[in-house]
């Protein structure tokens, strides 16, 4: 389905798609209640990002614990001439692209002879990310072809638009929120929609020393906190459910056994959660939790292993000095 974003005035009219309205919210529903009714209560994180969510996020980047974004862009911003120096008749695709802060660097280097026969497209679940996030692009980068696409990247691959020449961007470090099974399926899927000679971009945060992971989604101005509980203002929302996230206690720690920080939602009474869909209420026990995140972190071998479920080939590794945070360019053989 495609349809023009609503604009003020001043605003461009840029081609959006909705592919998000294909997911029935009867699936929607479900979702959430299998993972509140199982044994090990869970919500999937990536229904953090309402727009409340988002703008918190958007906080967390500037945090000082929170190293990953800051990193990433200075990265960006030493690597971008070598991978977009000349770039020319390419779609560029952003997976979860949330504020498009970061493309900005690496369109930097996109040569302005070739900027008309670029064409970005960027895709995230949250429509009013890709609104506002297109709108900044299209004024600092005039001529630059725009189209949004909202979609759920898990599921909706295959309705990206372009079948051209692709670069694909995934930054951030999103991809450490799947499971290592599901990263290496989705690199899959990554790899089938990329034509010999396709690159893909992708920001890993690296293992490190648990005290700096743990500081990073433990800050001090509690950010991450609000972002964890605001998850089940998203839930209530979703499944009308009555969660207070008051009632629970923000968890974060490094599992050194999987390589990942867990978030966790911990109760901080006994409670009984109404849903108008079930039959009866939820029980949710005094310290039982909700489990609300996975990030993991990448070694060499992780990143190789990603490579090989892409059937892709690392052309690129640009670190910081520190190698806190990675961005592989992988390319697909010809
Ligand atoms: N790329 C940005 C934002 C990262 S936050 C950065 O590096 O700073 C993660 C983003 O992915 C959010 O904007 C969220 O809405 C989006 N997202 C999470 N899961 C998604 C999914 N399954 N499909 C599409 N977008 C998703
Ligand atoms: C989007 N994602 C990579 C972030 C992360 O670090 O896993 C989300 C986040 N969770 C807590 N703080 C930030």
């Amino acid at each position: 389905m495609k349809f023009y974003s609503e604009t003020s005035s001043t605003e461009t009219r840029i081609p959006m798609s909705n592919f998000l309205r294909e997911v029935s919210e009867d699936e929607t529903i479900q979702t959430v209640l299998d993972g509140l009714t199982c044994d090990h209560k869970h919500i999937s994180s990536k229904y953090f990002y309402d727009e409340t969510g988002s703008k918190l996020f958007e906080e967390i980047t500037r945090l000082p614990e929170y190293y990953l974004t800051r990193t990433e862009q200075i990265i960006l911003e030493r690597s971008s001439f070598q991978i977009a120096g000349k770039l020319k008749n390419v779609d560029i695709i952003e997976l979860g692209s949330g504020g498009s802060s970061k493309i900005s660097l690496l369109l930097n280097s996109v040569p302005a002879e070739s900027r008309g026969s670029v064409r970005y497209i960027p895709v995230d679940i949250s429509q009013a990310a890709i609104e506002n996030s297109a709108q900044i692009l299209i004024r600092n980068f005039p001529g630059l072809k725009i189209h949004g696409v909202i979609a759920d990247f898990e599921k909706q691959l295959n309705r990206i638009p372009g079948d051209a020449n692709r670069l694909i961007c995934f930054f951030g470090s999103t991809i450490g929120n799947l499971s290592r099974k599901e990263s290496h399926k989705f690199m899959g899927d990554l790899g089938r929609t990329l034509q010999p000679g396709g690159m893909l971009l992708l920001g890993v945060d690296r293992v490190k020393d648990r005290d700096m992971l743990e500081k990073a989604y433990n800050d001090n101005k509690k950010i991450t906190e609000k972002f964890n509980r605001n998850i089940l203002n998203v839930a209530n929302n979703l499944a009308g459910t009555d969660f207070d996230p008051d009632m629970f206690e923000h968890i974060a720690f490094y599992n050194e056994d999987h390589s990942r920080i867990e978030m966790h939602l911990k109760a901080k009474e006994r409670m009984r959660i109404f849903c108008p869909y079930l039959n009866s209420k939820i029980i949710i026990e005094k310290g039982e939790t909700i489990h609300t995140e996975n990030s993991h972190k990448f070694t060499s071998r992780h990143i190789e292993e990603l490579a090989l479920a892409g059937g892709l080939e690392i052309h690129n590794i640009f670190s910081d000095r520190n190698k806190w945070f990675s961005l592989i360019q992988f390319r697909k053989n010809v």
